[in-house]
């Protein structure tokens, strides 16, 4: 008798075939579906809200490709700008005009940026803004949060230490301890521990690197405190201020999470929707500190496709996009009523649920209470979540692979889509009880 196998689908066979030459079959490993079990799905094409799996099932997408597709996938005019920009060729390896109308618009957008660097990732544009710190300060300790996540730049893959004003230990090996010993991690929203921090070190350290508004611990605010004290702290102290808006900026509101809360940080790093899609990426502040980069300062950063302009063509036509009338009140509406519908839709099921938003990223928390700290997050009932997630991928509907991230909508996730989306809640929520 031969046992009945299902016949695998076609995302089960890209998969195995994807690991037979990619270590976990991703190029980036939350894509893996490790922390909700199961086969990732393989993207074929996406337009909108919407994007297809190999095996041509159609997802109400909350991923966004992480925050970029905020104007929606395949929007018409990044793509006609892609294919015009593409058509004068594909990279020069010199300066361009393009590159000097993304940093103006970036400068015009974000008053506190006064000079800009574009780099291909947010990776590189928090470890340049590190760099420059250290380079500016003379000074090597730097402090950062659990549960924020800047990259895989090695002195940022760091845990908190055993104490709480111990020096991190790395999260990943390959990271000498060497390269981590100046990095504190505090926790996020402690007041009172940052302040302890800069009584015993302030005039050893050379930044804070914070994500004003956490997007990778789920979607955690920053209290108002927080970052006033913050502020006042490096301002004190002689530290350099960097506001880590890869994800935030210009997702949150069309100033980011600095215009949000009215505070102004020495540097930024941006991502994500300044490519719409593409790899742009920037760091950038006050002029004194970004005169300090080479060619004419002694901090060096480079990178051969930084500033590529038919990635700066798609990110500056998603920055004039934003820039429509409404476009932030639209997204944000679109955050709050699927918020809001998930959270009726869990209640009617007697299930522990609560939800965020800011702007256009949300949260949502199998839990009593919204969390402030990765700690409180991290409590949640992650098996729950689990369930909760491949129901929705059941039913069509793609949220983030794992509790610990945010979800995003974009312009094109209209009340239809998002109504589609909570009716399905109301039908998974039943079924997980
Ligand atoms: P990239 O190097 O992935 O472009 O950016 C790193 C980064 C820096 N800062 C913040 C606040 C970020 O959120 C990120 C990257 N975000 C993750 C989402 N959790 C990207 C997804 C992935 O790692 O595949």
């Amino acid at each position: 008798m031969t046992e009945h196998r299902p016949s695998m689908s076609k995302n089960d066979q890209l998969f195995a075939r994807a690991q037979q030459t990619t270590p976990g079959g991703v190029n980036s490993p939350v894509r893996a579906f490790r922390s909700v079990g199961g086969t990732p799905r393989f993207i074929t094409r996406a337009e909108g809200p919407y994007f297809w799996d190999a095996d041509g099932k159609r997802y109400i997408d909350y991923i966004g490709s992480w925050g970029p597709a905020i104007v929606g996938h395949a929007h018409p005019k990044v793509i006609k700008a892609v294919q015009d920009a593409a058509a004068n060729g594909l990279s020069f390896g010199a300066p361009t005009e393009g590159e000097i109308e993304m940093a103006e618009e970036i400068c015009r957008l974000v008053p506190s940026i006064e000079q800009v660097r574009l780099v291909s990732s947010g990776t590189e544009a928090t470890m340049s803004a590190l760099r420059l710190a250290r380079g500016a300060t003379g000074r090597d300790k730097i402090v950062k949060f659990e549960g924020c996540y800047h990259g895989h730049a090695d002195s940022l893959l760091v845990k908190a230490g055993s104490g709480l004003l111990t020096f991190g230990n790395p999260t990943s090996a390959g990271v000498p301890e060497d390269f981590v010993k100046h990095t504190l991690v505090l926790d996020y929203n402690n007041v009172p521990q940052l302040e302890d921090a800069f009584a015993s070190m302030g005039d050893t350290i050379a930044c804070v690197i914070v994500e004003p508004v956490a997007g990778n611990m789920n979607l955690i605010r920053a209290t108002p405190e927080f970052l006033t004290r913050m502020r006042e702290l490096c301002t004190e102290h002689g530290a350099v201020l960097i506001f880590d808006e890869v994800m935030c900026g210009f997702r949150v509101g069309l100033g980011g999470a600095q215009g949000m809360y009215g505070i102004t940080p020495d540097l930024t790093a941006l991502g994500k929707v300044i490519g719409g899609g593409l790899p742009v990426a920037a760091f950038g502040g006050r002029a004194e500190l970004m005169q300090k980069m080479a060619p004419i300062g002694p901090v060096y950063q480079a990178g051969t496709l930084s500033g590529n302009p038919v990635a700066v063509a798609a990110g500056m036509t998603t920055l004039k996009l934003i820039q429509e009338p409404g476009f932030y009140e639209k997204l944000g509406a679109a955050a709050e009523r699927l918020v809001k519908g998930l959270i009726e839709a869990a209640q009617e099921a007697d299930i522990p649920f609560c939800g965020d938003a800011v702007g256009g990223m949300f949260g949502f928390y199998f839990s009593h209470n919204i969390p402030s700290t990765y700690g409180q997050m991290m409590a949640g009932d992650k098996e729950r979540f689990n369930r909760f997630f491949h129901g929705m991928l059941d039913e069509g509907v793609y949220f983030a692979p794992a509790m610990f991230e945010a979800g995003f909508v974009s312009a094109q996730h209209t009340d239809a889509v998002i109504d589609e989306t909570i009716e399905a809640a109301r039908r998974v929520f039943k079924r997980i009880g």
